[in-house]
């Protein structure tokens, strides 16, 4: 590590932080950096934190001063060149592959067909049980079959897509440092190394195949796209995004699903609302989005020249952290943050990011948690939590519900 921890004095409350604490509750340690440190240097992880609202909006619309920037232990999972870590027109490059997919026009298109009949067959998988945790048998596997079968891995089982963005995501997440920058727990990325090897042993047969045979799966389109006639993509500038979509891209519309039940559950007559007018699935979804943002502080961005933001004075080359549920929990805009509560006064969350690097899924994720709920409330519109369970919520990186235990009449 560079001598940045020397520049600063870091409180004790800050030099003790854990990454564990932050993944079991990361909200009161935020709480704290809001008020009292919006940019702070912490050296558990080697880097410097923006928690505040306007900080983490200043510093990811700011393309000219903040390059796009993966954490090392991302960088350390994924590898590069990922759509999160490059700039300028290799940035452009990839987000011209990932993006027509994904525009609004063209889910619009595409995105009942591919997701209302997968919702419905995993919801009449449960319907008949009269309870069920709704994270293992509806959100996930609702949000990696859409996301799949947007791809072309058809051929990937559902569990199988989910075991994979586990693994990436505890490799990704494994972001500790020692005193000396070094990893705190090396074999830490041994699952997302693992996950790495066996997604090339089966998506290469595939992407050989789209090679000679294009259809119209988005990866064949990324192999294709934008290619000179007779050439495709390079596999290697395919997978380092690849990797990024098979954690983040499928985790999360499934995190975002289960968090919108449990904040609709700390709220009985919303909840009792939206079962009885779907339309209101949406506002839902995005208060939850807010409440608990499924994609909490995995991004970061580096300076390219000294700047300042908030009062500290950040030399180029500094990473800074966006930990956009910490923004979004920000009481300058949100009265009593930590309730869920979707007649709140709508100020757009930052939940999909800002700048450059929003989020490229934002529609795409959006509309599957909306027919995935729509599903779910009109098959089973008495659902009701299991008070007998716990709701933990676990993550700092990501973050939901890790279980989500549901029961109905039948
Ligand atoms: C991010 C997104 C990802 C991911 C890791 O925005 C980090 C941050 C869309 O996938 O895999």
């Amino acid at each position: 590590m560079d001598g940045n921890t020397r520049l600063h004095d870091t409180p004790d409350w800050i030099a003790n932080i854990t990454i564990q604490e932050l993944e079991n509750n990361p909200y009161p340690f935020y709480e704290r950096l809001r008020k009292e440190a919006p940019v702070a240097f912490i050296p558990a992880l080697g880097l410097y934190i923006a928690s505040t609202k306007e900080a983490c909006r200043a510093i990811a619309k700011d393309g000219e001063t903040w390059g796009g920037f993966i954490s090392p232990a991302g960088g350390r999972t994924f590898g590069h060149p990922n759509v999160l870590n490059v700039n300028g027109p290799e940035h452009k490059e990839l987000r011209c592959m990932v993006d027509p997919a994904l525009q609004p026009r063209a889910v619009d298109g595409y995105v009942e067909d591919l997701v209302r009949p997968i919702a419905r067959r995993y919801v009449e998988a449960i319907e008949d049980k009269g309870a069920a945790d709704l994270v293992a048998t509806f959100c996930e596997p609702v949000s990696v079959r859409a996301l799949g079968d947007l791809l072309g891995l058809q051929s990937v089982s559902s569990d199988k897509l989910r075991e994979w963005f586990h693994k990436l995501s505890v490799s990704f997440t494994n972001a500790a440092v020692d005193e000396n920058g070094d990893w705190a727990n090396p074999e830490g990325f041994k699952p997302g190394d693992e996950a790495r090897a066996e997604i090339r042993e089966v998506v290469d047969p595939l992407l050989d195949n789209w090679e000679k045979n294009p259809d119209d799966s988005a990866l064949s389109h990324w192999l294709h796209d934008g290619m000179p006639e007779g050439k495709t993509r390079d596999r290697e500038r395919i997978y380092p995004t690849l990797f990024v979509f098979l954690l983040g891209a499928m985790q999360e519309p499934g995190h975002a699903m289960a968090s919108t039940i449990a904040g609709l559950w700390t709220n009985p007559e919303q909840f009792e609302r939206v079962i009885d007018n779907p339309k209101q699935i949406r506002r839902a979804i995005s208060e939850s989005l807010r409440w608990t943002s499924p994609i909490w502080s995995a991004v970061a961005r580096q300076a390219k020249k000294d700047t300042t933001v908030a009062g500290v004075d950040l030399p180029a080359g500094s990473v800074v952290m966006l930990s956009y549920g910490s923004a979004n929990h920000d009481s300058n805009d949100y009265d009593a943050p930590s309730k869920f509560d979707m007649d709140r006064k709508p100020v757009p969350h930052i939940a999909f990011g800002a700048g450059p690097h929003a989020c490229a899924g934002t529609y795409f994720a959006s509309e599957v948690c909306r027919i995935g709920l729509e599903e779910l409330f009109e098959t089973i519109p008495n659902l009701e939590r299991d008070e007998t369970k716990e709701i933990d919520f676990w993550g700092w990186g990501f973050r939901g519900p890790k279980e989500l235990h549901a029961k109905w009449e039948v």
